[in-house]
């Protein structure tokens, strides 16, 4: 007779990924919440962000208060968008014109790069993202009112607390755009197209900027140093973009890696082929570049200046 040990494992292994799957480890509210809002929230509004957005009036308890209510003693599935309806109309932002920065895909870069609402503003940089970022919060019925023990996973419920929170917090920073818009884009991933109608972009963003007020629709496909280009700015899911942009009325524009972005992927990777700076030599007159080595997909980079805002070149 053959040993059982293996058929065990097997239905361990096939126990211990379905509570993976399942999301038994998923972490309940953050501890110490209220503190972290409210300390986020002086923080925002009396020293990291001070002049960056125009301040709004209700305090931060109150913004507290009509955060937590918006979920607390319900279960977590039953939250819906327009909970939070009173929460977001406390402390939504104006948003300077050209400045609103989307992305999907590259949440550490968009973040460095948009430097802290310096060079562009990110739902994160605005009070609504601010006070929430990284932060767990689901309700329940019974007291506290908040779930400090586990929140479901966000397919789990139609709509979960934090996705609930989320979709709204996107509505409200798209409508609050205007002008020319930006959208950074992974041009470079493998499992998913750089543009998805049902990423938080597609669904909740692009379809809530307002007609007259958003000029224009700026792309910048980003791709990682050395890796092969899934999309590039004339294919794929970026055609897809372009027609849902110009449907909606705005134009359309896309540029395959700005120079400025490339710049900043290079500060983590020096060494990399693609990173290599043209030799400059001093001149009489001032700073020559020169260049000898040949890239197969890299334009020469002759200066190192770190791009703002309009005319970025690209690396196409
Ligand atoms: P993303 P999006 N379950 O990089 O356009 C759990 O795909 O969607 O870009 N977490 C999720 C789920 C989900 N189903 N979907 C998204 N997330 C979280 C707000 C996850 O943490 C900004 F303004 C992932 O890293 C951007 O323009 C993050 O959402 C836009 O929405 C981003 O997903 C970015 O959302």
């Amino acid at each position: 007779m053959s040993s059982p040990l293996p058929i065990l494992f097997t239905a361990l292994s096939y126990y211990l990924s379905v509570q993976t799957t399942l999301g038994d480890n998923n972490p309940g509210t953050t501890p110490n919440i209220q503190n972290i809002f409210i300390g986020r929230c002086y923080d925002y509004e009396l020293v990291k962000y001070k002049t960056l957005l125009p301040p709004i009036t209700e305090t931060c308890e109150n913004l507290w208060t009509k955060f937590s209510a918006s979920f607390s003693y319900m279960a977590p599935c039953d939250v819906t968008m327009n909970h939070y309806d009173s929460y977001m109309l406390a402390a939504s932002q104006k948003i300077p014109v050209n400045k609103t920065m989307f992305w999907s895909g590259v949440k550490e870069l968009v973040h460095e790069y948009a430097a802290n609402g310096q060079r562009y503003v990110t739902l994160e940089d605005t009070l609504i993202g601010y006070l929430a970022e990284g932060l767990v919060f689901c309700g329940q019925e019974s007291a506290p009112g908040m779930n400090y023990s586990r929140c479901p996973s966000w397919w789990e419920c139609p709509f979960e607390a934090g996705e609930a929170f989320w979709a709204h917090a996107s509505q409200t920073f798209a409508s609050a755009a205007s002008g020319q818009v930006t959208v950074m884009l992974d041009g470079s991933s493998t499992g998913k197209p750089a543009y998805r109608q049902d990423s938080f972009f597609g669904k909740y963003e692009l379809p809530y900027l307002k007609k007259g007020v958003v000029t224009n629709v700026r792309v910048f496909l980003v791709h990682a140093l050395d890796a092969p280009m899934s999309e590039t700015c004339l294919n794929g899911s970026l055609k897809l973009l372009e027609e849902d942009v110009v449907s909606r009325g705005f134009s359309f524009s896309c540029l395959d890696d700005p120079l400025a972005i490339l710049h900043l992927l290079c500060v983590d990777e020096p060494a990399d082929r693609e990173c290599k700076l043209a030799t400059d030599h001093v001149t009489s007159g001032g700073r020559l570049a020169s260049h000898s080595f040949a890239l197969t997909r890299q334009p020469l980079i002759i200066s190192a200046k770190l791009d703002r805002f309009d005319g970025l070149p690209s690396r196409g």
